[in-house]
């Protein structure tokens, strides 16, 4: 039977968190066992909110990094940058012009960010782009955190509007979506997602943090006025995010976690956190020092130049049925 195709993509702000790898990365990594799995450092994404070109290219190249020491296998999947294949953006343009303005006025990332970093037609257009990158593959799934869910659907909409419209081209992908994970708190308010572009850098653990950074943070994280550690989600956000990062680390379950430190004082169940990131992230951290820059950089040309080919194949249907072939 033929594999199913996942796509998905991580952008190279040069600060992957624990939300970006129990959210969507580890799932990655699950998925190559089962699917087709193609993977991308979408880089065009990045770049819509002002960058230092220099750190950037730097940045760029050590996502790749972390992506293949968290586990991503390039022989195995494919993986390379999105700016390497042309044919995102150019499918990207031609979704545009089927996409209602009215409908990306709704999409609440975009209303975040532009809060944050100010508005350009980029971001505006951000998940049409994203859009792109997903049915450009004909992807089945696309593993995900919560708050892509938005951006899936308008993904699905112009899918099926294109299909409509053109012909059946396009399958519906599905999201693949954790049910633990899905949405990891930031460490300061954990009302919010743990996010890349949050400027208080206590709010979130990098995977590459070392051992005294993760400690630091851990011990800095919001909490509450009580003292009892249990999983609630209303009454107490910040102790439950804890819970389920150290569970999601461990393996442990939630209930053997409030057994164990339910009446044991924050600072001893912080401790036991901040022992189960620092080991559940240093395997990716020692791979990430032993890789060679020069060898990414030729595993991500590599994986270009295959995603070039396949990415062609599916474009020329694609121009065939809006009367752009030939
Ligand atoms: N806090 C989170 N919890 C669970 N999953 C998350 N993801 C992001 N934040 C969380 C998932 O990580 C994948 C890669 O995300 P991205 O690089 O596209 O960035 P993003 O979704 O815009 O979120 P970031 O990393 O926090 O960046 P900013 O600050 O720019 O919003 C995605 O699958 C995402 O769902």
């Amino acid at each position: 039977m033929e594999r199913k195709t996942v796509f998905s993509g991580l952008q190279p702000t040069g600060n992957i968190h624990i939300g970006n790898y129990l959210g969507a990365l580890r799932n990655w990594v699950k998925l190559q066992d089962e699917y087709d799995c193609i993977y991308c450092v979408v880089d065009l994404h990045a770049i819509t909110v002002p960058l230092d070109p220099t750190q950037f290219n730097r940045d760029r190249l050590d996502a790749a990094k972390a992506l293949i020491a968290a586990g991503v296998d390039p022989e195995r999947s494919l993986f390379y940058y999105q700016s390497q294949v042309p044919q995102h953006t150019e499918l990207a343009w031609i979704l545009g012009t089927i996409t209602g303005t009215g409908q990306l006025n709704r999409m609440t990332q975009f209303k975040d960010k532009s809060d944050r970093a100010g508005s350009n037609l980029g971001l505006y257009s951000y998940p049409v782009l994203m859009a792109a990158d997903i049915l450009l593959y004909r992807a089945d799934a696309v593993p995900v955190g919560e708050d892509q869910k938005q951006h899936l659907e308008l993904t699905r909409d112009l899918a099926e509007r294109f299909n409509h419209r053109f012909g059946d081209e396009f399958p519906m992908p599905e999201p693949i979506i954790p049910e633990k994970g899905a949405r990891v708190m930031s460490l300061q308010d954990p009302t919010a997602k743990m996010s890349k572009s949050d400027p208080d850098e206590n709010s979130r653990i990098l995977i590459l943090d070392d051992p005294d950074t993760i400690r630091k943070r851990l011990k800095r994280a919001v909490t509450d006025s009580e003292t009892e550690v249990r999983y609630d989600w209303a009454a107490k956000p910040g102790v439950t995010n804890l819970i389920e990062i150290m569970s999601l680390l461990t393996g442990e379950s939630v209930q053997s976690i409030e057994t164990e430190y339910g009446t044991g004082g924050y600072g001893t169940f912080k401790d036991a956190v901040a022992d189960a990131v620092v080991a559940g992230l240093a395997p990716i951290r020692s791979a990430f020092r032993e890789m060679d820059d020069a060898e990414v950089a030729r595993l991500m040309q590599r994986g270009a130049l295959d995603a070039r080919t396949r990415a062609e194949g599916f474009q020329q249907a694609v121009r065939k049925r809006v009367g752009l072939a030939g």
